[in-house]
């Protein structure tokens, strides 16, 4: 029985043209600016977002908390999402890197955010609160399922911050994934903020990589910022040259997208399974599973034994990633093997 692995899209495997891309790179020592392809996919990375420069960091998580700790102060307040990665999987890091606080604000990525930073930004000139100095923005947004921020609400979500003095980071891991379902240029997505981060190692089939993005000094900044975490790297072209590979397949995610939607389509028929199709944008489908009578535990085993992996979301929800090497007759195979369990009782 072979496994279909819809637990991440960051479990894509290289491939071959990368594999070469990864041997024949050259390469030298990044930590004196020596390495020849990270320069080159730092520079390809700034011209695509259209910032001023670019770092390479071994993971998502690296480049959001680098972007963290050069923006703010120990003690700064930083407003995140209620449900954004940085709050739920960065294992409190802003608050052990930095001595940031995170500041969960509700619905920030839904129709009224803007008026919700504002009930959250601190009063300046009171010895008790600390200063809110950052907000964070997430596209697309992971535990939203996926959904994507379009590029007039990123630029309302910037006025807003602006006009409060706050600097503006987004997290965004999956931009490539929000700009090929807006059919938009990346770079739209990113105009005007502080700070981007974009993940090579998500559907992308890089097997590390993220690059943190903003202007030559912010960017100076983050390097040694960088070097401090221990994330100074060698001849990391090796994986640079991977990452290279990963930004041509870009456009490819548009497979992802169909398939996440023939997914969330053929589940949704099926009873007890919960899915709001709106949400279904990008590469990630969420569902409530509580209707089918099982957990989200005991709905996972089940999918396991007939080697489907998928996530446990929390609170009776369970999230499916398409992604590169999952095709769309094993969509389909997912659908027919969980129609059969649950509708005929299998
Ligand atoms: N997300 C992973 C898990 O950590 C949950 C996944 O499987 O989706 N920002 C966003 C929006 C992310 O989804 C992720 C990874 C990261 C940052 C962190 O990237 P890495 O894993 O490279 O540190």
């Amino acid at each position: 029985m072979k496994t279909i692995d819809l637990r991440s899209d960051t479990i894509t495997v290289p491939t071959p043209e990368m594999r070469r891309a990864m041997a024949e790179a050259e390469v030298g020592d990044d930590v004196y600016r020596e390495d020849p392809t990270v320069n080159r996919l730092e520079a390809e990375a700034a011209a695509l977002l259209k910032k001023e420069a670019a770092l390479f960091v071994p993971s998502g998580t690296m480049g959001n908390q680098l972007a963290i700790m050069t923006h703010c102060r120990r003690g700064d307040e930083v407003l995140v999402d209620a449900g954004s990665h940085i709050l739920h999987y960065e294992v409190a890091a802003a608050a052990v890197l930095t001595g940031a606080q995170l500041c969960p604000v509700r619905g920030l990525h839904d129709t009224g955010g803007v008026q919700e930073v504002g009930k959250y930004v601190r009063p300046a000139g009171d010895d008790h609160i600390p200063p809110t100095t950052l907000l964070c923005l997430e596209n697309t947004h992971n535990r939203m399922g996926g959904t994507v921020m379009d590029s007039a609400a990123t630029r309302s979500l910037l006025q807003v911050a602006r006009s409060y003095g706050l600097k503006v980071h987004l997290d965004g891991a999956r931009i490539f994934n929000a700009a090929v379902s807006l059919g938009c240029d990346p770079a739209d997505l990113a105009e005007g903020l502080d700070s981007v981060m974009f993940c090579l190692s998500k559907g992308l089939s890089a097997p590390v990589g993220s690059l943190l993005l903003g202007s030559g000094e912010f960017i100076r900044r983050a390097r040694k910022n960088r070097k401090l975490l221990g994330g100074g790297m060698r001849q990391a072209g090796v994986l640079a040259a991977a990452g290279l590979e990963a930004l041509k397949m870009r456009h490819r995610l548009a497979e992802d997208h169909a398939n996440a939607r023939l997914l969330a389509r053929g589940l949704a028929q099926i009873p007890g399974i919960a899915i709001d199709l709106e949400t279904v944008q990008t590469n990630i489908v969420v569902m409530d599973v509580g209707g089918t009578g099982h957990d989200a535990a005991s709905f996972l085993a089940l999918l396991a034994a007939r080697g489907v992996k998928a996530g446990n979301f929390g609170g009776g929800r369970v999230r499916m990633v398409t992604h590169k090497d999952v095709g769309d007759r094993q969509i389909q195979e997912v659908v027919d093997i969980l129609s059969r369990l649950l509708s005929k009782g299998e």
